[in-house]
C-alpha cells in the first residue's frame, strides 16, 4: 500500500483531496464466508490542478484488484452488449477492416466485445489479466492473452504481430496505476493511421450525479475530457473526438485518439463545457463530500421509514458500486440480509464489508421482499423492466442515485 506524494498524471506534488470515504474493502472482492478475513483501505480522492486529472491517493496491487478472484463478467449486461456490439460494426464499417487489420482490446474480460469482430472475419487479441475471464473468452473463439497491459507487452506485441488498426480501451483507463506507462504503450501499439477508443464514465457525471458509489480501489483514475486531452498529448497522440453515453455506468465518454491531431468540433464544444462547469478548478469538487453526506441522510430515512412500517428490504446488483454504497453508507446485513445478482460466479459469495450474501434473482419471486434497492443504478432501467414481476406484485424500488427514490 503507497500513498501517493504527487500526481500520477503530471507528477505535480500533493494533488488536493477533496473526499474521504473512509477505509473500505476491495469493491469486487467478494467472500467465500461472511467472517472470511479481509483488507480495507482508505479510499481518498484527489485533484491535481495542473492536469486536472481526478484520482484516488492510495495504490492498491493490481494483482489483488484483478487477478485474485476477480468475478466481474461483462456479459450479464444485455445493455452493455448491445453498446458493444454497435461499436465494433461502427469501427468496422467506418474504417473498412477486414481480414487483413488488426484490433487490439485492453481489458477484453469475456471476450463480450471482440467476438462482434471475429463473427466478421477481422483478426483481433484480447488482453485481460483476469484468468477466468480469459479463458471464457478464448472458448468462445476470441483470441485472449491474460495478461496486462503495458509499454512492454505493447512492444513485444507490434513486433509479433505488427501495429494495431484499432485499439479499443473500455473501462481499463481507470484502473491501471501506471498511466503514463499504459498511454504509451498504446502510442506505441497503433498503427500511423489507426484509431484509439478509450470509454471512461465522465468525471463530470460523478460529481453531476453525486455518484460517490463508483469510486472504488480499482478506478485509480477519474477521467474528463480536459484530463484526458493532457494525457494523450504527454504521449505524443491527440483527443479527437468524444462521445457521451447517458445511459452507461452512469454516464460514459467514448474518446477518439490518433497519431494525428484533427479535433472536431464536438471535441471542442465538450472541452469548453468542461471549463465553463469548472471541471479544472478545485472549487468544482470542494462540496462533494457534503452532497454525500446528504445523499446518505437521505437514503437512510428512507429505508429507516419502510422498516418503522415492518416492511423488508433486500438488494440488486452485487456490483463492484453496490459495496462502496453499503459500506459507505452503513447499510448491513441487518438492514439488507441479501443481494441478488445474475452473475453466476458472484452467487454464493458474500459481499465485502457487510457480508450480504449474494443470490440468484429467482428469489424475488418465490418470497419477495417489499423494497429492493437497486445497487446497479446505472441498469436500473434493464433491471426494472426484467423484475416487471416483482413490481407487479406490489414491490417497489429504491434507486440511491442522483437522489434517492423509492418508485
Ligand atoms: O469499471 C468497471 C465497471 C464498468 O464494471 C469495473 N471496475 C467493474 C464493474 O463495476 P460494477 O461491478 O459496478 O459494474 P456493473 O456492470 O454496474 O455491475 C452490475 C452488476 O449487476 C453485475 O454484477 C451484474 C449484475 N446484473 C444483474 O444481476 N442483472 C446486471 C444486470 C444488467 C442485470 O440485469
Amino acid at each position: 500500500m503507497v500513498a501517493i506524494s504527487a500526481c500520477r498524471g503530471c507528477g505535480k506534488p500533493d494533488p488536493e483531496i477533496f473526499l474521504d470515504l473512509g477505509k473500505t474493502p476491495l469493491a469486487d472482492a467478494l467472500l467465500t464466508s461472511p467472517d472470511a478475513p479481509e483488507e480495507r483501505f482508505p479510499l481518498q480522492v484527489a485533484f491535481c490542478a495542473d492536469c486536472s486529472l481526478v484520482q484516488i491517493t492510495e495504490d492498491v496491487e493490481p494483482e489483488k484488484l484483478f487477478v485474485d478472484n476477480y468475478l466481474y463478467f461483462s456479459s450479464f449486461s444485455d445493455h452493455l452488449l448491445r453498446h458493444s456490439r454497435d461499436h465494433a460494426i461502427g469501427l468496422i464499417d467506418a474504417r473498412g477492416l477486414g481480414g487483413e487489420s488488426f484490433v487490439v482490446e485492453i481489458a477484453s474480460n469475456d471476450g463480450y466485445l471482440l467476438k462482434n469482430f471475429v463473427e466478421r472475419g477481422v483478426p483481433v487479441l484480447g488482453m485481460d489479466p483476469a484468468p477466468d475471464q480469459a479463458q471464457q473468452a478464448n472458448s468462445i473463439g476470441v483470441p485472449t492473452r491474460a495478461e496486462f497491459f503495458t509499454l512492454e507487452s505493447a512492444a513485444a506485441l507490434r513486433a509479433e504481430k505488427g501495429p494495431a488498426d484499432v485499439i479499443i480501451a473500455n473501462n481499463v483507463m481507470a484502473h491501471i496505476p501506471d498511466l503514463n506507462d499504459f498511454v504509451a504503450g498504446m502510442a506505441h501499439l497503433v498503427a500511423d493511421d489507426g484509431v484509439i477508443t478509450v470509454e471512461n464514465p465522465s468525471v463530470g457525471e460523478l460529481i453531476a450525479r453525486c455518484a460517490f458509489d463508483t469510486i472504488y480501489h480499482e478506478h485509480y483514475f477519474y477521467h474528463s475530457c480536459l484530463s484526458v486531452d493532457v494525457l494523450m498529448r504527454r504521449h505524443g497522440l491527440f483527443l479527437n473526438d468524444v462521445e457521451f453515453f447517458a445511459d452507461l455506468h452512469g454516464g460514459t465518454n467514448r474518446w477518439w485518439i490518433g497519431r494525428q491531431e484533427q479535433p472536431t468540433a464536438r471535441l471542442a464544444t465538450a472541452l469548453e463545457g468542461e471549463r465553463a462547469a469548472g471541471l479544472d478548478r478545485f472549487d468544482h469538487y470542494a462540496d462533494f463530500g457534503q452532497r454525500v453526506e446528504q445523499l446518505r441522510t437521505d437514503l437512510l430515512a428512507i429505508i429507516a421509514a419502510e422498516r418503522a412500517e415492518g416492511h423488508t428490504i433486500a438488494a440488486y446488483g452485487a456490483a463492484a458500486k453496490g459495496a462502496t454504497m453499503l459500506n459507505v453508507m452503513g447499510i448491513t446485513d441487518d438492514i439488507v440480509p441479501y443481494v441478488v445478482d445474475r452473475n453466476t460466479h458472484k452467487q454464493g459469495r458474500f459481499m465485502p464489508g457487510t457480508h450480504q450474501e449474494i443470490w440468484d434473482p429467482d428469489v424475488l419471486a418465490s418470497d419477495p421482499p417489499d423494497v429492493l434497492l437497486i445497487l446497479a443504478w446505472n441498469f436500473a432501467e434493464e433491471i426494472m423492466a426484467q423484475q416487471q414481476a416483482y413490481a407487479d406484485g406490489g414491490g417497489r424500488f429504491l434507486i440511491p442515485v442522483p437522489t434517492p427514490e423509492l418508485i
